[in-house]
């Protein structure tokens, strides 16, 4: 039996392999754990829904979402605010003002509270991570990476901007993302050497230990025969180490113990190629127009993904499996405490765009 996941442990800090395997034959997933109700991920909203909670003092997921959105999207509009150059400053808050769900910004302030933080301790990494996530985007669309015109339901910043501001623009919320941190941490009373944490955490997501490695992995398998080594490889970099970032950012400027930090950082990783599963999963089964960007760019491109290597119901149970190895790195938490993570994950693997 082979493992999927061998990278999940190429990071800068090795933990125990994930245990997750797939048997080369038939492609069904053997996790560790399970998790009753989690039956089909990827599905359209239907009684397998994962229910929010009604009761009006139980935690409600929707509520927490929406009001946590709010913070978000307020703080990243004071955190680039128009100015000058106006090209350069339109064509940034462009993109990072274009909606987005605020995945990676959740994960931050979900993480920082389970440990016992203040949500507004983690507002600095929250808009880091959303601005890391917002240059990734710009320059992936760019002609010389995917070459796509449709994001978030906009034209992409190149075709609104061009090229060369758009390429700009994306290495100008780069660099803000680190001053941000830097800076917001400070004003928030977060402790130094969290922060400086923090920003190194961050920048290895970014680097050619994440971000960048997965990216030109990616650029150089097209057209090659790509196995589910190399696919995993991918996007535990290209996708998965983002949101990983995200979730350990926010434990680190919370004041998580270390092993709460680490057990973070293992939900996050099961989380991170979860998102990447269901996004392969959508790119089939989804429109332009439902996804706002471009459907079926993989199958076009004959690129590698979940589906075409594993079939959809074969990703749809790998994603499943997914979820319940991410929430059970949780039950060493409070359960209360272990909500919204757990709602996020779930939130992720029944998304529809
Ligand atoms: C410049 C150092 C440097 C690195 C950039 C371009 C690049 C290297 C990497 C590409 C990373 C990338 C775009 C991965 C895809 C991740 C993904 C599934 C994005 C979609 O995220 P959503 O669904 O988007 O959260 P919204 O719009 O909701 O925020």
């Amino acid at each position: 039996m082979a493992k999927i996941a061998p990278f999940l442990v190429h990071h800068a800090t090795p933990l125990p392999s994930l245990k997750l395997h797939i048997s080369p034959r038939n492609t069904s997933l053997h996790a560790k754990h399970s998790t009753p109700g989690v039956r089909c991920a990827v599905a359209t909203p239907t009684s397998n829904t994962p229910a929010v909670l009604q009761d009006e003092d139980a935690f409600s997921f929707e509520r927490y979402m929406a009001s946590k959105a709010v913070t978000v999207n307020e703080a990243l509009d004071r955190a680039v605010p128009p100015g000058q150059p106006e090209r350069l400053s339109e064509s940034m808050r462009y993109s990072l003002l274009a909606g987005g769900k605020r995945v990676r910004p959740m994960l931050a302030i979900a993480a920082c509270e389970m440990v016992g933080g203040d949500a507004a301790a983690a507002s600095p990494v929250a808009c880091a991570v959303e601005m890391v996530h917002t240059m990734s985007l710009i320059h992936d669309d760019l002609p010389c990476m995917d070459d796509d015109d449709l994001r978030r339901g906009h034209p992409t910043n190149h075709v609104v901007f061009g090229v060369s501001t758009a390429l700009l623009a994306g290495d100008a919320l780069l660099a803000l993302s680190f001053e941000h941190v830097s800076r917001g941490c400070a004003e928030h009373g977060v402790p130094a050497d969290r922060a400086l944490r923090a920003v190194a955490e961050l920048a290895n997501a970014v680097g050619a230990s994440g971000l960048a490695a997965g990216q030109v992995v990616d650029i150089a398998s097209e057209g090659a025969d790509v196995g589910l080594a190399t696919l995993e490889y991918i996007h535990v970099h290209k996708t998965a180490r983002l949101l990983e970032a995200a979730a350990v950012c926010g434990a680190i400027v919370g004041g998580g113990a270390e092993e709460e930090i680490e057990g973070i950082r293992r939900y996050a990783r099961y989380v991170g190629l979860l998102f990447q599963v269901v996004d392969d999963v959508l790119d089939v089964t989804r429109t332009s127009e439902q996804l706002g960007k471009t459907a079926g760019k993989d199958l076009a491109t004959d690129k590698a993904t979940y589906p075409k290597l594993m079939g959809v119901d074969g990703a749809r149970a790998y994603a499943a499996e997914l979820v319940a190895s991410a929430e059970a790195e949780l039950d060493r938490f409070d359960h209360a405490r272990t909500e919204p993570l757990r709602h996020l994950a779930r939130f992720i693997a029944y998304r529809q765009n």
